[in-house]
């Protein structure tokens, strides 16, 4: 797959404001806030969209979800809550296609997204 702007921070080419990493998974701050808390928990690994998530993944994205879990907690939000979304291509509203957790909290959320 074509590089994204999602390997250039995983490369450091370009800043964010990061909250976690380690050898799979990096977090950073999404630089278009939808709510108070907004990050990102992104695989190292590129994977363009949830279509493309294989079997030898699935630990991998659980991975994802834990790590978006435990960073809600040190935020202070994982108790009033949060909502993950991964957006899958041009109808789920996807415009970087390197997969990404969407993490938001920090106030209720509206629901449904339209
Ligand atoms: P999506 O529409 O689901 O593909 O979400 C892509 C998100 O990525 C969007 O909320 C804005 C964020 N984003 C795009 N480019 C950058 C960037 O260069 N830095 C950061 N921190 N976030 C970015």
């Amino acid at each position: 797959m074509s590089e994204t702007i999602f390997t250039k921070i995983i490369n450091k080419e370009i800043p964010a404001d990061i909250l976690f990493e380690d050898e799979r998974v990096l977090a950073f701050k999404d630089i278009s806030p939808q709510a108070p808390i907004h990050f990102l928990v992104i695989p190292k690994k590129a994977i363009a969209t949830t279509n493309d998530i294989t079997a030898e993944d699935e630990a991998l994205v659980g991975y994802m979800h834990r790590v978006a879990a435990q960073i809600a907690a040190d935020l202070g939000a994982a108790e009033q809550g949060f909502r993950t979304v991964m957006n899958c291509n041009e109808h789920g509203g996807q415009t970087v296609y390197h997969i990404h957790l969407h993490v938001l909290a920090g106030k209720a959320l509206g629901w449904p997204p339209y």
